[in-house]
């Protein structure tokens, strides 16, 4: 059946959590490239942003084909608004691609007409035109559509060579004064192959990059948009090949197109002096650089290829260049426990990164942590996708529980925004204006109210996830936490009875010995710690017990402890440190038995 296609609607929809990222807007740029190809062939096109603007559902009426962009934490609200636009305007075809959609086509598909997987260009570009004449969409290659309840996924397309051929994103067709960020693609790909990363299983191996003079015509032509104030280049790896990057930075030297810009990199810029003096000069205020770690074993584990010397070079290196950086880390590998994650911070707290992210370790569709996870069958805890923004823990890892790793990782991210680091920040911006250094005061300003948006976003995060927090404190044990004032204790294992006592004891939670009689008089915030086994029989006697069962048999116990323990307090650290205490041998340093 032919179809008439005057106007499109491109829709990227936000995330529904609050994420690092959330009051400064960065663009992914697909949308914009896709909306730009359709309407230099002449069609209407609307580009919705929903970070940047309120969406008005009712413009969804005016378009013939709504095509919507979605990355895994922004797949909830992708969904919602595709299933509102099947029931309210049935007539709309509705085509989603991006990330999400390219690596769970079948789910996707479940809320929309057609997914492309993979780069858009050339597959929007025929599918438009084949729902125009009417054509069979079998061959277009990247497509998936349902037929008959089955999923149809036809091949794969070779991935663009010629970069070139793409229009320059037109960002006037965003409401204007709604983008002062402007990003700029020069190439795609990247020649490694981290594993929790999902950039080489969507853009391959293979840099392929537009020509220096083509990246420095887009340059030029960004300049000259309204609002236009920063640059930020969303290339994977900006640093890599390095000529090309050089030749690049002379470019917008040489055509005076020194713009203030930031961008991705990898460690090996440490070894890149010279670019990184070009850099400067060209512009170049901030790198961002996904470390990741500095646990040697976490290191290999994420196969990031590179040391915590590397590491610790890359910062120096960038900081002797009078360059912020914006160090990203991630937490939670199977190697990680809160110390590894504690070290962590504390090294870019010493470090002094302007700005820095820890992300919890996501199996995201598509990676190769995924691939590996889902062959050994591994357990998921949540699969509500908004909760995959790294942010969040959506597997059990092995050596803390949930809520130890969540809440290590964004206490200490409250650390690295703390007060005392915004003013130490502002004061060295209001040192360097007295001394006339406008540069440097001007960067120290910056970076104070980078930090101070860090704490805003951070204390918003925290009002926000109180429910998430409190959900997996009591986790595993369906018990409510904050609510206990006493526990009696019926485990008949000595060694165990040992260990629970004195643990409870520096926790200072009153305890005492459960018996028969006791049972009886039981208040509701009376905690039973209890023997395993006995848990059945005792819970035939007595109705709405409150029963932490300890299954383990192992005096060490550190697991079931935790879990007690985050029961009576959200104080990660405490309980620890009471642990620490249990383990504690008279004649041994207390950090030694904490280690
Ligand atoms: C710029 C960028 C950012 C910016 C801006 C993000 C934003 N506004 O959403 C910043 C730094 C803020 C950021 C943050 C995050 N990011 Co980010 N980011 C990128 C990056 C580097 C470039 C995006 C881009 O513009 N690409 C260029 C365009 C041309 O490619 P594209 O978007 O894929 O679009 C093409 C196709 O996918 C397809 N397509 C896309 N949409 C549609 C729609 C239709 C209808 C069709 C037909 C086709 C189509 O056609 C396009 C052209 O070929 C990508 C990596 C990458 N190389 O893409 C990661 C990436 C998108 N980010 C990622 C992640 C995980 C995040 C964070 C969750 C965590 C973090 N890194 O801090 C946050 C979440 C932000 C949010 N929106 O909620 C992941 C997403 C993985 C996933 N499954 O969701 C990526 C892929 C990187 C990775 N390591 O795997 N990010
Ligand atoms: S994390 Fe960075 S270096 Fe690693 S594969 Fe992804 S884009 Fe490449």
């Amino acid at each position: 059946m032919r179809q008439s296609i005057k106007h499109i609607l491109f829709l990227e929809p936000k995330s529904s959590h609050l994420h690092v990222y959330s009051d400064a807007y960065i663009p992914r740029i697909g949308c914009l490239v896709l909306a730009t190809i359709m309407k230099n062939l002449g069609y209407g096109v609307r580009v919705m942003l929903e970070e940047v603007e309120d969406i008005d559902t009712n413009e969804f009426g005016e378009a013939d084909l709504i095509c919507i962009s979605s990355l895994t934490s922004t797949a909830p609200g992708s969904y919602q608004y595709a299933d509102f636009i099947r029931n309210v305007y049935p007539d709309k075809t509705i085509v989603m691609g991006g990330t999400h959609p390219t690596f769970v086509p079948d789910e996707a598909l479940q809320h929309c007409d057609f997914v492309v997987r993979g780069e858009g260009e050339d597959a929007l570009v025929e599918l438009v035109k084949c729902l125009e004449s009417g054509a069979d969409f079998r061959s277009i290659a990247n497509l998936s559509w349902m037929e008959d309840g089955q999923a149809i996924h036809n091949p794969e397309r070779p991935k663009a060579e010629d970069l070139d051929v793409l229009p320059i994103p037109d960002f006037s067709l965003v409401p204007s004064g709604r983008l002062d960020i402007m990003s700029i693609q020069t190439q795609r790909g990247c020649p490694w192959d981290c594993s929790f990363c999902t950039v080489t299983k969507l853009n391959g191996h293979k840099l392929r990059g537009h020509s220096v003079e083509r990246v420095l015509d887009m340059l030029e032509a960004y300049t000259k948009m309204p609002n236009f104030s920063y640059l930020f280049f969303a290339d994977d790896i900006f640093n890599v090949p390095v000529d090309r990057t050089m030749a690049i930075m002379q470019g917008m030297i040489d055509r005076r197109l020194t713009i203030p810009w930031a961008a991705q990199m990898r460690h090996e810029i440490s070894k890149q002096p010279e670019l990184m003096k070009k850099m400067r000069e060209a512009g170049c205020d901030r790198v961002m650089v996904g470390f990741e770690s500095i646990d040697e074993t976490a290191l290999e584990l994420y196969g990031k290829k590179e040391t915590a010397l590397d590491v610790e070079r890359a910062i120096d290196a960038i900081h002797n260049h009078g360059i912020d950086l914006h160090a990203m880390f991630i937490a939670g590998a199977d190697s990680d426990h809160p110390e590894t994650i504690k070290t962590q911070f504390e090294f870019a707290k010493k470090k002094d990164l302007a700005t820095s992210q820890c992300m919890i370790l996501t199996y995201l569709p598509g990676s190769e942590d995924t691939i590996r996870y889902d062959l050994q069958g591994g357990e998921y805890l949540s699969h509500d996708w908004s909760h995959y923004d790294g942010h969040h823990a959506n597997h059990p890892v092995p050596n803390m529980t949930r809520y130890e790793l969540v809440n290590t990782v964004m206490e200490g991210m409250k650390g690295m925004y703390a007060p005392h680091r915004i003013l130490s920040k502002l004061g060295s911006a209001a040192w360097n204006a007295v001394k006339f250094n406008k540069r440097e005061a001007t960067r120290q300003l910056r970076n104070g109210l980078l930090r101070l948006n860090g704490y805003s976003i951070l204390q918003r995060w925290f009002k926000e996830h109180t429910d998430y927090l409190a959900d997996l404190r009591a986790e595993n044990v369906s018990l409510s936490p904050d609510r206990y004032k006493r526990v009696l204790l019926a485990v008949s294992n000595v060694d165990v009875s040992r260990v629970l006592h004195k643990f409870l004891d520096e926790m200072n939670i009153r305890v005492e010995e459960y018996s028969e009689e006791k049972l009886s008089a039981l208040k509701d915030s009376d905690l039973v710690v209890m023997a395993g086994e006995m848990v059945d029989d005792v819970r035939s006697k007595v109705q709405n017990l409150h029963i932490f069962p300890v299954h383990d048999k192992n005096t060490r116990m550190d697991r079931t402890l935790t879990q007690l323990g985050i029961l009576f307090t959200e104080n990660v650290d405490k309980v620890r440190e009471a642990i620490a205490a249990v383990h504690f041998q008279p004649g041994q340093s207390k950090v030694a038995a904490k280690s």
